[in-house]
C-alpha cells in the first residue's frame, strides 16, 4: 500500500494530535530502519498503522482480545496495552494489510515481547522517540539510537516500567520479559 493511502485510512480513526505523533513516529522508523539495516517499506507501513485503534472504545478492544486469539491476560492488567493488539486485528480486517510481520510489529508496539525482531525494536523506539515526545529521558535514548539500537531500546523499556511503578501501575509480564532478554543479551 502507497503511503497517500495508509495515511488517509489512518487520519480518520485519530485526532490531529495523534496523527501528527504518527507522522513523527513514520519519519523515525523510516531513519531508524535505514540506521539499522531494516526494511523500510515495513518500517513505514507498521509506523503509520501502529496507533490505529487508539480511539477505539474500550469494550471494542476487548472485544477482539476475547474473540479473536489474543492472550486474555491482557485484560487484567492497563487498558493502554489493548489498542496495540486490537489495532493488529483491525489494520488487517478493515485496511487489508497482511504483512505477518508489519502486524506484529504493531501488536507488540506498546508492551514489547521476548524475541523482539529488528522491525519490532523499531516501532517500539520510534514511537518512544519521535520528534513530537517531549517526557524526562527521551533526548537520552535520541542520542543512543544513533549509536546502539538495544541500549536505546533498554533505556526506552526501563524508563516505562519506572514510569509506571511511580504511578503505582501495574507491569504486564511480557515488558519485564522484554527487559531482561535485551539486558542479558547486551552483558555479554
Ligand atoms: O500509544 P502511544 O501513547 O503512542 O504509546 P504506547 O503504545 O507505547 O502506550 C502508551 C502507554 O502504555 C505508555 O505510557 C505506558 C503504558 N503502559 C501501561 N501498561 C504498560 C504500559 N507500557 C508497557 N510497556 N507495559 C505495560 O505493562
Ligand atoms: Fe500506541
Ligand atoms: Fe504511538
Amino acid at each position: 500500500m502507497e503511503r497517500e493511502e495508509a495515511l488517509n485510512l489512518v487520519k480518520v480513526q485519530l485526532t490531529d494530535h495523534r496523527y501528527q505523533h504518527t507522522l513523527g513516529v513514520m519519519e523515525t522508523a523510516i531513519a531508524l530502519a535505514k540506521r539499522f539495516g531494516g526494511n523500510e517499506q515495513q518500517a513505514e507501513l507498521a509506523a503509520i498503522f501502529h496507533d490505529y485503534a487508539k480511539f477505539r472504545p474500550k469494550e471494542e478492544m476487548k472485544e477482539i482480545i476475547v474473540s479473536h486469539g489474543f492472550p486474555q491476560d491482557l485484560l487484567e492488567f492497563n487498558s493502554e496495552l489493548w489498542h496495540a493488539p486490537a489495532g493488529a486485528y483491525l489494520v488487517k480486517k478493515e485496511a487489508g494489510i497482511s504483512d505477518p510481520e508489519v502486524l506484529d510489529a504493531i501488536r507488540y508496539h506498546t508492551s514489547g515481547r521476548p524475541g523482539m525482531t529488528l522491525l519490532d525494536k523499531i516501532i517500539y523506539l520510534a514511537d518512544y522517540i519521535e520528534p513530537g515526545r517531549h517526557f524526562p529521558g527521551v533526548e537520552e535514548v535520541r542520542e543512543m539510537a544513533k549509536e546502539n539500537l538495544d541500549k536505546a531500546l533498554i533505556k526506552a523499556i526501563q524508563n516505562t516500567i519506572v514510569f509506571l511503578l511511580k504511578k503505582n501501575q501495574t507491569v504486564y509480564p511480557d515488558t519485564f520479559y522484554t527487559y531482561n532478554e535485551i539486558i542479558k543479551k547486551l552483558e555479554d
